[in-house]
């Protein structure tokens, strides 16, 4: 099996270790394609066999991982992508991010399908990535230098030709949500895979390819992605995407009561419009992209400082209402502080609103108030540099709030902050969140739109079917062949445009159901991590913020509106059944079984109930 050859993957996986100064190739059997795809699957595979039982996140043994898909940086729709991935340190359990990249394109370019990283360097380094060679450069003049400058300095050290990741001084202070950053104003890993690389000395990647995947049938994959890319133009809704991208849904979140308000108290903001997509469009300076994408969402506006920024919904909501500032100009500077420093924008939104919101209870002294925007930035600073109260909120708002003693109205499940969207009244959201599988992020499942459309009220098997369904495509099948979704979600073009150009990359078939036991597969698998490296599971773990059960809307048309933890437990119960876990969330030994997972059955007999 090991000797057979496999089209678009390379087959290829470069070990690194770092403390050693070896470099391995590792020719992976043709399974671990066919059982995981690539990404998220090869991670999460890579973790359960390769990762020591309860590794200290933050030590030398954690394992850093990057990997590619076999549609990442295709010429197709939006594929410059690449996946980061680790143990977190931010929750003790399976964490990553999705990044577009050049590092995406360049490590296909150099044919390696992943990179894990072992260890620890003594001294600040980079990783140099070219074709086939890899080694450890000097990174002692970069240390300590925010992602911008060190991205420029990396360009000029190495040629405009590269992809890069890098850290900032978050990642290197390990802030618990310190993120990995690509190029100016694309970040990801929001678990704290900036704290890894950070916690490794590891200050950037490096890559450099002048190679092409090897595709099972060019031709084919070219028509296939050259009629996929005609759907992404000619969507109804293409010409909209590109005026606003994702800040679109300022203005929806706002209508559907869900836009996130003063730390998720409410889900209407009084001046939506001074931070909305409308008002974006007006001060538009630059239209960014990840790499090969047609559908570019990156809208740069510049803030009130006069500096580029690249903007998006979530960032804008959970830096802006979150935290009662207003003025876009404003929130972007939060939101290019967090990149410049490489840190979170979600996680810093949170732990930013759970402070000001503590501080008026009473229960935590820090000089500033909702909407006070230059007291927020400051500390803002002084969590990237670990300074002062800024210390404290570098762990994250669960540690935070247990340190705090109030943990009710701290928002985040399994240690990861909740994302924007607010869900007093959206069950069927909220369980999407509390079953995400690196904590709560909407990225797995977005099933909000779906839910307000179709009954938010409801507590249901539809819906949980519903959350499961998205959790399937987007989180298993996205997140493995490594592309963007948003032609998918957005554009809403055929599902089925990226299965054809699977099998014309790669000689693979996959129908739907053939989706459906790769991303259960996945997802089974990365609640066994959770599993073993917490030692255990309680259903706890999947249960949102108490904030949306015991405290009611105020304000807006859905005053009053708060989610019944009865009718969660129960719509709880049915996820379970439908995935075949437990009733305590832990995957049934028949299911892992029936998933080809065999060697994790022991764990599961010890701990489903
Ligand atoms: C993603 C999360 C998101 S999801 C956003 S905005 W979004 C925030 N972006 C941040 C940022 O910016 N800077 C920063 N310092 N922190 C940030 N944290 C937040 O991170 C992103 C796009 C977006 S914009 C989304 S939804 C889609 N996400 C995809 C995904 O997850 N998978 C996939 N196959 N395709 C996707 N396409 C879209 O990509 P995380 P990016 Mg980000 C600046 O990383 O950890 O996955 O969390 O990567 O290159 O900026 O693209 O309204
Ligand atoms: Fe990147 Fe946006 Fe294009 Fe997706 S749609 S690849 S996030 S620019």
């Amino acid at each position: 099996m090991s000797g057979e050859k496999l089209f678009s993957w390379s087959k290829r996986i470069l070990w690194v270790d770092l403390g050693r100064g070896e470099f391995r190739e590792w020719h992976y059997p043709g399974e671990m394609a066919r059982m995981f795809l690539g990404g998220r699957g090869f991670a999460a595979k890579i973790l359960w066999d390769y990762l020591k039982p309860g590794t200290d996140p933050l030590s030398p043994d954690n394992l850093f991982i990057v990997a590619v898909g076999p549609l990442t940086a295709l010429p197709g729709p939006s594929t410059g992508k690449v996946i980061v991935a680790a143990k977190s340190p931010l929750t003790g359990g399976y964490g990553d991010g999705n990044i577009g990249s050049w590092a995406s394109v360049h490590l296909r370019a150099a044919g390696w399908d992943a990179i894990v990283i072992r260890g620890a360097l003594d001294k600040p380094g980079i990783l140099v990535v070219e074709d086939d060679k890899a080694r450890i450069d000097s990174a002692e003049d970069l240390w300590g230098l925010d992602t911008f400058t060190a991205y420029d300095k990396l360009l000029e050290k190495y040629g405009k030709n590269i992809g890069t990741l890098i850290i900032g001084p978050a990642g290197e202070k390990l802030v618990k949500f310190a993120t990995v950053v690509a190029q100016k104003g694309r970040s990801g890993g929001r678990p704290g895979m900036g704290a890894v690389m950070g916690s490794k000395k590891l200050k950037a990647i490096v890559v450099k390819g002048t190679k092409k995947p090897e595709l099972f049938d060019p031709d084919e994959y070219a028509k296939f992605a050259r009629e996929a890319l005609r759907d992404v133009k000619n969507s109804p809704n293409y010409s909209f995407w590109m005026r606003q991208g994702t800040m679109a849904t300022v203005e929806w979140a706002q209508g559907a009561s869900v836009l996130p308000t003063m730390n998720f108290r409410e889900g209407v903001f009084d001046d939506y419009e001074k931070i909305g997509g409308m008002y974006m469009e007006k001060i538009r300076v630059a239209l960014r992209s990840c790499p090969y994408c047609a559908m570019s969402c990156g809208h740069v506006i510049k803030d009130s400082e006069g500096q580029e920024v690249e903007l998006d919904y979530e960032n804008v909501a959970m830096l802006g209402s979150n935290l009662g500032i207003g003025r876009l100009e404003d929130v972007a500077i939060l939101n290019r502080l967090a990149d410049y420093y490489g840190m979170d924008t979600i996680s810093l939104g949170n732990v930013l609103g759970y402070a000001l919101e503590a501080a008026e209870r009473g229960k935590l002294e820090i000089d500033a108030r909702w909407g006070e925007v230059a007291k927020i930035i400051k500390l803002a600073e002084d969590i990237a540099h670990r300074r002062g109260v800024g210390d404290l909120l570098a762990e994250g708002v669960k540690r935070v709030s247990e340190k705090v003693g109030e943990t009710w109205y701290a928002m985040h499940v399994k240690g990861l902050e909740i994302s924007a969207y607010d869900c007093h009244a959206a069950p069927g959201m909220a369980l999407a969140y509390a079953t995400s599988p690196i904590g709560a992020h909407h990225k797995d499942s977005w099933v909000i739109s779906w839910e307000v459309q179709h009954g938010r009220f409801e507590y249901n098997r539809e819906k949980v079917r519903k959350v499961i369904e998205l959790q399937r495509i987007r989180g298993g099948f996205f997140e493995s062949a490594v592309t963007c979704r948003f032609p998918w979600v957005e554009l809403g073009i055929d599902f089925n445009h990226y299965l054809r150009m699977l099998k014309a990359a790669t000689g693979l078939t996959m129908t739907m159901y053939d989706v459906v036991t790769l991303a259960d597969r996945i997802y089974a698998l990365i609640r066994m991590i959770w599993v073993r490296e917490l030692e255990g599971w309680s259903i706890e773990m999947d249960i949102p913020p108490e904030r949306w059960f015991k405290e009611p809307l105020t304000k807006g048309p859905l005053k009053g509106a708060k989610l019944d933890k009865d009718k969660f437990l129960e719509m709880l119960r049915m996820y379970y059944e439908e995935r075949g876990w437990a009733s305590n969330g832990v995957p049934k030994p028949e299911t892992l079984k029936r998933l080809g997972l065999e060697d994790t059955v022991p764990l599961a007999e010890k701990y489903a109930k």
